[in-house]
């Protein structure tokens, strides 16, 4: 059991193809503690079925946009364990509309939407639970490769990754001197909700399978195995990285 009694606070559930459910369900047989938030009421109903299948010792609500929602769940986490070992960000948005096309027709507002969805809330999210976290402690968020190459229609998504992955790094070095570390896993695609929204997403799927060395999509729980060495003891020694599950596309000329 790589993760025996350590509690683990899991953003980005929203149905049971989501890669954070991936994550959870790993995490969930190496033993951890489980807590789930969600963004709002509409999700509510998809994950508290979710959060029984898993045994999450409780559910919170967190719009990661709102102060007050993540005061508000920090001390919730606080009232219920006292102390966290884990955190996974696991959460992004952006408008359907900039999602396709081209990135020159970017919106400011549609800039910052993702933006602030997608990377600030890693930064208000680590403040919040710093204070809380074990030494030991290891924090992890998704970013996908649209981050250092043109991926098509993936634009202000991609910029916001870029974004996330400058975090990690800002943040590791903050955190280091606690001795939490912070980390991202830069997943294939798959298919979920999130992924749904941009367009000519089956052309990016087909194209792993044809070019990647290992000639398959990743899974969700591909994803979730690479979580345990992040969130364990076994990645001890890393911080700040970017850690790739994407069939070794990544590598290809
Ligand atoms: O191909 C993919 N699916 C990849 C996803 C490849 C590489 C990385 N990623 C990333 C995503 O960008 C994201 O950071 O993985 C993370 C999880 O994405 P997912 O599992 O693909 O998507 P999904 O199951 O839709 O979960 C994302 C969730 C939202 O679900 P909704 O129902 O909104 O689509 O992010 C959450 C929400 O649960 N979320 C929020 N949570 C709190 N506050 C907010 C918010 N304001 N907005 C979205």
């Amino acid at each position: 059991m790589l993760l025996q009694g350590k509690k683990a606070l899991i953003f980005g559930i929203a149905n049971e193809r989501s890669i954070a459910y991936g994550i959870a369900s790993q995490m969930k047989q190496q033993g951890a503690r489980l807590a789930f938030s969600y963004a709002g009421e509409a999700i509510k109903k998809r994950i508290d079925p979710i959060g029984e299948e898993l045994g999450a010792d409780f559910l919170v609500q967190c719009d990661v946009t709102s102060d007050e929602d993540v005061t508000r769940c920090a001390d919730t986490v606080r009232d219920h364990w006292g102390d966290i070992d884990i955190l996974v960000h696991s959460v992004a948005f952006a408008n359907r509309d900039d999602l396709k096309g081209r990135f020159i027709d970017t919106s400011r507002d549609g800039f910052l939407l993702a933006q602030n969805i997608s990377a600030y809330s890693l930064v208000s999210l680590c403040k919040a639970f710093e204070p809380m976290m074990n030494q030991g402690g290891s924090v992890m968020a998704m970013t996908y490769y649209g981050s250092e190459k043109v991926i098509t229609n993936y634009n202000v998504m991609g910029v916001a990754k870029a974004t996330l992955e400058a975090c990690v790094r800002y943040l590791a070095a903050d955190l280091g001197e606690k001795g939490i570390r912070i980390n991202a896993l830069s997943a294939g695609p798959i298919k979920t909700l999130a992924s749904s929204g941009i367009s000519g997403f089956k052309t990016i799927l087909h194209t792993i399978e044809e070019r990647a060395p290992l000639h398959r999509n990743v899974t969700q729980n591909d994803v979730g195995k690479a979580a345990l060495y992040l969130a364990s003891d076994l990645s001890s020694g890393t911080t700040g990285e970017i850690i790739y599950v994407d069939s070794g596309y990544n590598i290809m000329g």
